[in-house]
């Protein structure tokens, strides 16, 4: 006998005799016989059975009547939008901007008037190639875009957490872009520079080696989002009362300071947590560790413009921090995550263009390019021109214009006046004074495809970049253009690429041609003009010289089994909650083990779930009748010899040395492998995890050597 679908236990509602809810909003809401609200229609009709569609008898056609299913159905099947071209995958928070202090010495901008004032505003970070599926650790810019709901207008600050970029001129935009997504004949691969296409249109693209220079750096694969930079990238310029201009170039910088994951560790993240990046920012904001950075500026005259060595317009320049400081004006703290992602975090529409009075452009022909593209790209996502009415859209400042109809209008203007001018009070008129006026740049000139003379160095600040790093540094600089360029089939390209690099520094060029197997070194690159020898290193470019040294707001991954020590579990957990950082347990099984005085110890993960690619550092607390089991699992194994060859921290209790021996690294002890306790205090230990990484371990681990013992 067929089976019958099992009537759903449907909520039914006597409409005559409904038990009512006022809601927040003061309206109405029909209950449930539990006390829950009535499921409705989008037309608001109670549903009684959600569970069977409308049929002729229990095992008959389905009928057209059923509007409850059509209108179900037909809302699912609409539910995707065209995800972003770039920056599909991304996450937002909520926060506030505070202001410092008035800065009407340069601009008008009202959000910058007044010491102590807090703004509302909203983050969104993203990675740019890989689609909305993507996982986190793509080696990637990271977008770092920042809505600012000022009093007089939303302003966008659309940044990156990289001050350069790979083109001088809008026009190449959709070509880098083309060549970093999958290749269009077999549609891979997926959020990954290292493939023909992008270095074969890199390799002819000569002004983009100093963003390759960033993005082969570990800034490219950074820890969270938390601890990464972000730039506006362009020269903006501050307008004051007077109309006076002064250039502006911005800089967000983590609180917490910089930190990047090493390669090896991201290839495994991106498998054991693809949503690292997400989860981290969602639990950091749930446990109220509010992620903050400092804005910061740069400002300059005309005359500092005029006389720099490059020209303030070409976004792959940077103005050294060393030559110009930066002058910290305000914080953004992220303290709230959306309610929902869909309705906040994809529909959220950034664009250059919103800017407030006191913000204007410059002439740098990629901002004027954005300026122009961001407004397609809204209406081809979200489908309408009345995307601003969308409450993350919507400026919260009053507003009043006479745009009106189109797609999901939901506030038209009212009343009779949709025109200007009238001569209808109160009906909105412009205010040559409280309006935005553009700064009156006097411009002139023949209409020209040109790229100026002064765009054409592209090797120097390459360079600077370069030698700015730490050996360790420029160590996985060299390694990612290896593994890029031995993912690249056609081998003009790698040999073009090297050639490049030899325009930037010789030893640099020699280490990747040598890793790749090459039998000789190609000739350098012709450059438009020499690359220079003599700009002096810029230590603020370089993420390890300005180490954080301190391990506030990181994560230590803690090992127990059976019989843990329950007083150094104790106070190593004490010892970290002081350093305002947070720890997670790992035991063999994901319900907690029991430890040395009988109580009961709650795990997070079991070992295959909470590798220690997940953490800054990790510590080893087991027992000696846990150790026989341990060392035969292949996780646990994995688990020291992942940390010990990404150079954390591991503090161990002395029953784990078997452990420590099986994974391969007994004879590798350094100043990084403390015992627990004796060797050092814990409090002492925890305070030595601020330096984060032991980078000294790294070239014995990648050439197989082990490092003589420490002690
Ligand atoms: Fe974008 N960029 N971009 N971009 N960009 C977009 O707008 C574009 C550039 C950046 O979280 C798109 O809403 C052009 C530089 C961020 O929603 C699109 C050019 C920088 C985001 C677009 C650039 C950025 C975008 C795609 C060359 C760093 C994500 C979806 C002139 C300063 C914003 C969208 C978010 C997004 C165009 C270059 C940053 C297609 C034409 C340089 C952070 O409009």
């Amino acid at each position: 006998m067929a089976k019958r679908p099992a009537k759903a236990q449907s909520k039914s509602v006597t409409i005559h005799d409904q038990k009512l809810q006022r809601g927040e909003g003061g309206e109405l809401h029909q209950l449930a016989q539990d006390g829950a609200k009535v499921l409705t229609t989008s037309q608001g009709a109670p549903v009684a059975d959600d569970q069977n569609t409308l049929r002729v008898g229990a095992r008959g056609p389905a009928l057209i009547d059923d509007f409850h299913f059509r209108e179900k159905i037909f809302h699912f099947d609409h539910e995707r939008i065209p995800e972003r071209v770039v920056h599909a995958r991304g996450y937002g928070a909520h926060g506030f901007f505070e202001t410092y202090e008035s800065l009407s010495a340069y601009t008008r901008a009202d959000v910058f008037q007044r010491a102590g004032e807090k703004t509302p505003v909203f983050v969104r970070f993203s990675t740019v190639a890989g689609s909305k599926g993507s996982f986190d650790l793509a080696r990637d810019v990271r977008g770092f875009a920042v809505k600012i709901y000022t009093k007089e207008g939303n302003w966008d600050l659309v940044g990156n957490n990289i001050p350069v970029f790979f083109i001088q001129d809008a026009i190449k935009f959709p070509d880098v872009v083309h060549s970093v997504k999958p290749e269009p004949d077999r549609a891979f691969p997926q959020a990954q520079s290292a493939h023909d296409t992008f270095w074969d249109f890199i390799s002819l693209t000569p002004e983009s080696m100093h963003m390759i220079m960033w993005i082969m750096s570990d800034r490219a694969i950074p820890r969270s989002f938390r601890f990464m930079e972000g730039f506006g990238v362009h020269t903006f310029r501050f307008v004051n009362a007077k109309d006076e201009s002064t250039f502006v170039k911005f800089h967000w910088k983590p609180k917490l300071g910089l930190q990047s994951v090493a390669w090896n560790e991201a290839v495994k993240i991106n498998g054991a947590d693809p949503d690292y990046h997400r989860r981290d920012l969602w639990q950091s904001i749930q446990t109220g560790n509010f992620p903050e950075w400092e804005l910061c500026v740069q400002l300059f005259d005309q005359d500092f413009a005029d006389n720099y060595d490059f020209d303030v317009l070409d976004a792959t320049k940077i103005i050294p921090e060393e030559i110009l400081p930066v002058k910290p004006v305000g914080r953004l703290v992220l303290d709230r995550m959306p309610d929902n992602f869909f309705a906040e975090t994809e529909q959220v529409a950034f664009m250059t263009q919103n800017v407030p009075p006191g913000i204007d452009f410059s002439n740098d022909p990629l901002l004027q390019g954005r300026n122009f593209s961001y407004l397609d790209t809204q209406l081809k996502r979200l489908g309408s021109p009345n995307f601003t009415h969308l409450p993350i859209n919507a400026p919260k400042c009053p507003f009043h214009h006479f745009q009106q109809d189109g797609h999901m209008a939901m506030r038209n203007p009212v009343g009779r006046v949709n025109y200007q001018p009238n001569s209808f009070d109160p009906a909105p008129r412009e205010s040559p004074v409280a309006g935005y006026r553009h700064f009156p740049s006097e411009e002139q000139g023949a209409k020209v495809r040109l790229r100026s003379e002064s765009f054409a160095d592209h090797y120097s600040q390459a360079r600077q970049f370069f030698i700015s790093q730490t050996p360790p540094e420029q160590r996985h600089i060299a390694a990612a253009l290896t593994f890029e360029l031995s993912k690249v089939e056609t081998r003009v390209i790698r040999e073009r690429m090297v050639s490049h690099l030899m325009n930037i520094d010789e030893t640099l060029a020699t280490t990747v041609a040598e890793k790749l197997g090459f039998q000789s070194m190609p000739t350098p690159a012709d450059a438009a003009v020499p690359p220079r020898q003599d700009l002096e290193p810029s230590p603020a470019l370089s993420i390890i010289k300005r180490g954080p040294n301190r391990f506030e707001g990181r994560k230590l991954g803690i090992l127990v089994t059976d019989g843990v020590n329950a007083a150094l579990l104790k106070s190593l957990g004490s010892a970290i909650a002081k350093e305002k950082a947070v720890f997670e347990v790992i035991a063999p099984k994901v319900g907690g083990v029991t430890a040395s005085d009988g109580s009961w110890v709650e795990a997070d993960h079991m070992i295959d779930g909470g590798p220690s690619v997940l953490f800054d550092a990790v510590a080893l607390l087991t027992s000696e009748e846990a150790m026989d089991d341990l060392v035969r699992e292949a996780t646990a194994r994995d688990f020291v010899a992942d940390a010990f060859q990404h150079c954390k921290f591991i503090g161990y209790d002395k029953s784990a040395l078997p452990l420590l021996e099986k994974a391969g690294i007994a004879d590798s002890f350094d100043e990084g492998i403390v015992a627990l306790p004796g060797e050092k205090d814990v409090a002492l230990f925890v305070k030595e995890l601020g330096k984060l990484r032991i980078w000294g371990r790294e070239p014995s681990v990648k050439s197989g050597k082990a490092s003589p013992p420490a002690k």
